[in-house]
């Protein structure tokens, strides 16, 4: 495989409204994030990845772009991020923006024209199409509840919206529409940032049939994923995306990439593919399955660990995935994959050193260095994720009480993940002076950054030493280009994996169970490089002695086996 510049780099991404407010209006914006580069530095992130700060309505949350060429008002002025970029240059830290483009927002001025010309030009930059028999042309559910179709007023046409009605498909099939999006991502690129997360991309290339297929749920529509997967053609798109744009800046791109095709993952993150890499979200599509949040399978451990195993399997000689315990459209890693008895800072630092030391390129997400988790709201007016509000609805309809159907949410919203950043245990968790956007989550006075950042064994002291571990000159190599083989997969409740790289093999261990499990070693051990209890010492001795290692409930442990 091809080396690249990024193939080592740690990712953290910022949900910028949510992470620091510098000037006391309830919203996270660029300077709060420049205030905290040193913190990001320190923890050994490289590349930043910002949720869309472009301007927009914020239907949903920035992920609804009026205009791709400026920052949105309530995060700053353009002059707030060349600053941002220069100050994360001048630390070693990359910039990445998230590129959103298979639709933009009902405000932007294309739309608009579109709308006071439905036949004419702009109109083409959208999915404008004919009703049928008075209905929409066909029967997709959108990803927040509701037709995929809305009227254009004054005409019997519908436009397409994925998302949102606020949120109008982008017409990819239209080479006037690409060359505009290209000159704005080169534009970006231009100006200095490393790369682009780029997001709901499969969602580009429709089925311009628009068939209508089974409905699959009481309001008798049929998921819009249906037409994606019957879509064919979308590396042609792709390719030339890359080829005009983001191969001509050496940038990195990682993709939002759900309902891929079969064979398809070299297409996207092989040495020739679309991306660098793209999410691994194996372990989110666990919880894929049910009719909404209310009835969505919860994660349990066997299938988790084959889940991540596959993906790692798969991945290995052909790419690098991108590893995530969360990120903004997800609850809470630690909310989600740790049993009750493992939500600790113990448990969460086992779950870390699963996710930060498989093979491909580590992501964490604001706030799990920390280990913030789910918030429990007490009314759905509480929440502000227009996912919520459509799944809080889906429950109802499907006869759950209020209750029942706010516990779905407490489990599955996205703004488990959008609570403010817990920076400290003054007021509003240090987030803000003023009112914020959002709940914070009352247990920021147990759990926030100041506090860790003061007691040597805290969960971010952990995630330090951890990325340190895997960017140390000793074992990056293996880290970053070794390869994964699983280990001890007959063990109940353990999870490990061995790097193997030119001249090290490093056992990755831990212990998801309640009580103490013995694993018997496959050679001796050199060293043991990190536990998350302490017990480097006892561990090596029992290692020598027995040739075995006894870890502890939620112990894990991270061992040096041989050099060849
Ligand atoms: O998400 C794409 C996407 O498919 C989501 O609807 C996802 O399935 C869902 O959030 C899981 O809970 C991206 C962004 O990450 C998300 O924040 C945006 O809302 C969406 O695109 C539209 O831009
Ligand atoms: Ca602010």
């Amino acid at each position: 495989m091809k080396k690249s510049w990024w193939n080592g780099k740690v990712a953290y991404q910022i949900y910028p409204k949510s992470f620091c407010d510098s000037n006391g209006d309830g919203i996270g914006d660029l300077r709060g994030v420049l205030s905290k580069l040193d913190y990001l530095k320190d923890l050994g992130v490289d590349i930043i990845w910002l949720s869309p700060v472009y301007q927009s309505p914020f239907v949903d949350q920035g992920y609804d772009i009026s205009d791709y060429y400026r920052i949105a008002e309530e995060f700053g002025t353009m002059e707030d991020f060349d600053l941002l970029l220069a100050e994360a240059g001048r630390r070693g830290m990359s910039i990445v923006m998230d590129l959103v483009v298979n639709h933009c927002s009902d405000q932007h001025e294309w739309f608009q024209k579109a709308l006071a010309d439905p036949e004419g030009e702009y109109a083409g930059y959208f999915y404008f199409r004919r009703g049928r028999d008075g209905q929409p042309p066909s029967n997709y559910r959108s990803y927040f509840g509701g037709s995929t179709w809305s009227p254009v007023p004054g005409t019997d046409l519908y436009y397409l919206h994925m998302f949102a009605p606020e949120q109008p498909d982008l017409n990819w099939e239209n080479p006037v529409v690409r060359r505009k999006i290209y000159d704005m991502v080169n534009w970006w690129l231009d100006k200095g940032v490393a790369g682009f997360r780029i997001d709901a991309i499969i969602n580009i290339k429709k089925n311009l049939d628009f068939p209508s297929f089974e409905p699959d749920g009481p309001d008798g529509l049929a998921a819009c994923t249906n037409m994606v997967e019957s879509a064919h053609g979308i590396g042609e798109f792709l390719q030339e995306l890359k080829r005009e744009t983001f191969a001509k800046h050496d940038a990195f791109t990682v993709g939002e990439v759900f309902n891929m095709k079969e064979d398809e993952l070299a297409a996207f993150i092989g040495d020739e593919g679309h991306f660098s890499t793209m999410f691994d979200f194996s372990a989110q599509a666990l919880t894929f399955g049910g009719h909404g949040w209310y009835d969505a399978p919860t994660i349990q451990f066997d299938a988790w660990r084959e889940a991540l195993f596959n993906a790692q399997r798969e991945a290995q000689g052909v790419g690098f995935l991108a590893n995530i315990i969360e990120n903004h459209d997800e609850p809470r890693g630690a909310s989600r994959f740790l049993p009750p008895y493992a939500q600790n800072e113990t448990g969460k630092k086992l779950l870390a050193t699963t996710s930060l030391l498989l093979r491909g390129i580590s992501f964490l997400y604001q706030g799990q260095e920390i280990g913030m988790t789910n918030c429990r709201m007490t009314d759905i007016s509480q929440y502000e994720d227009i996912n919520t509000i459509d799944q809080y609805q889906v429950a109802l309809r499907a006869g759950c009480t209020e209750a029942e159907a706010l516990e779905a949410c407490y489990l599955n919203s996205r703004d488990n993940a959008r609570t403010p950043m817990q920076w400290s245990g003054a007021a509003n968790g240090g987030f803000t002076t003023g009112t914020p956007w959002l709940v914070v989550n009352p247990n920021y006075r147990e759990i926030n950054a100041a506090e860790q950042a003061g007691r040597p064994d805290s969960l971010l002291n952990y995630y330090k030493r951890l990325i340190a571990l895997r960017k140390s000159d000793a074992y990056a190599d293996t880290f970053i280009y070794g390869g994964f083989v699983p280990a001890y997969e007959t063990e109940p409740d353990i999870l490990a994996y061995l790097r193997k790289g030119q001249e090290q093999t490093i056992l990755v261990a831990g212990n998801y169970g309640e009580t103490a499990r013995t694993l018997t070693l496959d050679g001796p051990a050199e060293q043991v490089l990190l536990t998350n209890t302490g017990r480097e010492a006892e561990l090596l001795a029992q290692a020598r002695d027995e040739g075995r290692i006894t870890l502890e409930s939620c112990e894990s442990a991270v061992i040096l086996l041989w050099i060849q």
